[in-house]
């Protein structure tokens, strides 16, 4: 059922000074009256003070409400949002006196599903909401509102008239076969189709970046048992996550935490030390130190100030993107017109955290603070660089089916391959399986 009443927590629960309410659905107005002492829903979008009563007529609490009428609220539909206070009292009072009078608890995601459903936004600026809600890194934020406010929509509609238009010019000669030099030429049409690929083609590149950009840069600390992996990853982090102790061997799992330098996000990872060692947890841990070496989009190899790079730490930097953290300058005079490899750190005197957090920005995202990113759309998902795929192979496919020799009935078809599946990038073409996927993973109350 897309219309019964819903209701949800909109906010995080727990210890605040506010707390939002939010009920959706056909009736909404009904079950807000049986709770609100004198409902007022006759100034639409203006907030108005109001008692709320739980089943029994008693107060739960004071506070603001707004009613949206329907189609101009978040859902489309009849919506009521309430703004009463934080804790553990009033606002789960107000959702069970609301489910008490009629509405049910929404599931994740339900109002922004129920919103593409009524076409207050697409599929990919739904998407755009879950990422800014899950977002940890300023640059990251700006990218998953850009798509809110349909800037990759946009680009995918441009996309999709294009090849619009190139299925109306393969149809003249559908219809007209054989007028070779009918108003549109071969050379047209393959100039025609060619330029779409080309855009198809420099949206695809955007992937990369904007995959990374939304799971965040996964760099990996590595090195010795002992080089000061630990204390450098706390000290980029700014927090004590991982334990740091004279003795070699004590980081034996993975330690993960996202972060952001310079605004980009990084998962920074704290490994166990690379080593061979006869103790079988210590083993466990670095064969996982292994598997995020070889998933790391950048690896931080810890090396103490001063010495030189063992064979196996050069090999470590065999055919990966790596950068060398010179860990615990503090204790090494750096001799004058010796050069040392890699960036001078300390934990205890903060010499290159900066410089470090900037290198590691730029090594992994290619550094600025991301004006393309507000300016230009990127494919933040793999569900878009599908989609993109999909479009770009039926392209090339129709290109071979241009010509004398082609089929301009088999090109158009894989024309319209293509437009399907930018169509389904944007709108409920697959409605269940896609929404589902999409909107399963939404707070609820989104
Ligand atoms: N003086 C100094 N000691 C450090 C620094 N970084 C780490 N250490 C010490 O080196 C030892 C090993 O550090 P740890 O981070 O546990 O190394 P890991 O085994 O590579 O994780 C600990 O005793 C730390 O206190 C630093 O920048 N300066
Ligand atoms: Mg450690």
């Amino acid at each position: 059922m897309i219309s019964d009443p819903i209701v949800a927590l909109a906010t995080a629960p727990g210890r605040a000074a506010l707390a939002m309410v939010r009920l959706s659905g056909q009736g909404a107005f009904q079950v807000a009256a049986a709770v609100v002492r004198n409902l007022q829903t006759s100034q639409p979008r203006h907030a108005t003070l109001g008692t709320f009563l739980d089943r029994r007529g008693r107060p739960v609490d004071r506070g603001l409400y707004i009613v949206f009428p329907a189609p101009h609220s978040y859902t489309g539909q009849d919506l009521v949002e309430f703004c009463c206070h934080g804790g553990a009292m009033a606002a789960p009072q107000l959702v069970a006196a609301l489910v008490a009078a009629g509405a049910r608890p929404a599931e994740p995601g339900e109002f922004t599903r129920r919103a593409v459903l009524n076409g207050k936004m697409d599929l990919l600026q739904a998407e755009g909401v879950a990422d800014l809600v899950d977002s940890h890194a300023p640059v990251q934020a700006r990218a998953a509102l850009h798509q809110i406010e349909g800037g990759l929509s946009a680009r995918i509609q441009g996309l999709r008239l294009q090849l619009l238009d190139l299925i109306v010019a393969l149809s003249y000669d559908i219809d007209f076969p054989g007028e070779d030099d009918g108003p549109i030429s071969t050379d047209q049409l393959s100039a025609h189709l060619a330029a779409v690929h080309a855009d198809v083609d420099t949206l695809l590149r955007t992937a990369p970046l904007g995959e990374r950009l939304r799971a965040g840069a996964l760099v990996v600390l590595a090195g010795a048992p002992n080089s000061g992996k630990s204390a450098l990853f706390n000290a980029l982090l700014g927090v004590e996550r991982a334990l740091v102790t004279p003795v070699a061997g004590t980081t034996r799992d993975a330690v993960e935490a996202d972060t952001e330098f310079e605004g980009w996000p990084i998962r920074l990872a704290d490994t166990a030390g690379l080593r061979e060692s006869d103790d079988m947890v210590e083993r466990l841990g670095i064969e996982v130190s292994r598997r995020y070496l070889a998933a790391a989009d950048l690896v931080l190899l810890c090396v103490e100030a001063g010495r030189a790079l063992t064979p196996g730490e050069r090999e470590v930097m065999r055919d990966r993107l790596v950068l060398v953290a010179r860990t615990k300058s503090d204790l090494t005079r750096s001799e004058p017109g010796i050069e040392v490899e890699g960036i001078s750190t300390s934990v205890l005197t903060g010499e290159g955290l900066g410089t470090l957090r900037w290198a590691i920005a730029e090594a992994v995202f290619g550094g600025g603070d991301g004006p393309s990113v507000d300016a230009e759309p990127l494919l933040l998902r793999e569900r878009h660089r599908i989609g993109l795929e999909r479009a770009a192979e039926a392209l090339a496919s129709a290109k071979g089916l241009l010509g004398p020799l082609g089929d301009a009935a088999l090109a158009a078809h894989e024309v319209q391959g293509a437009l399907a599946a930018l169509d389904a990038l944007v709108g409920a073409i697959d409605p269940d399986e896609v929404l589902g996927r999409i909107f399963s993973r939404f707070c609820v109350g989104k």
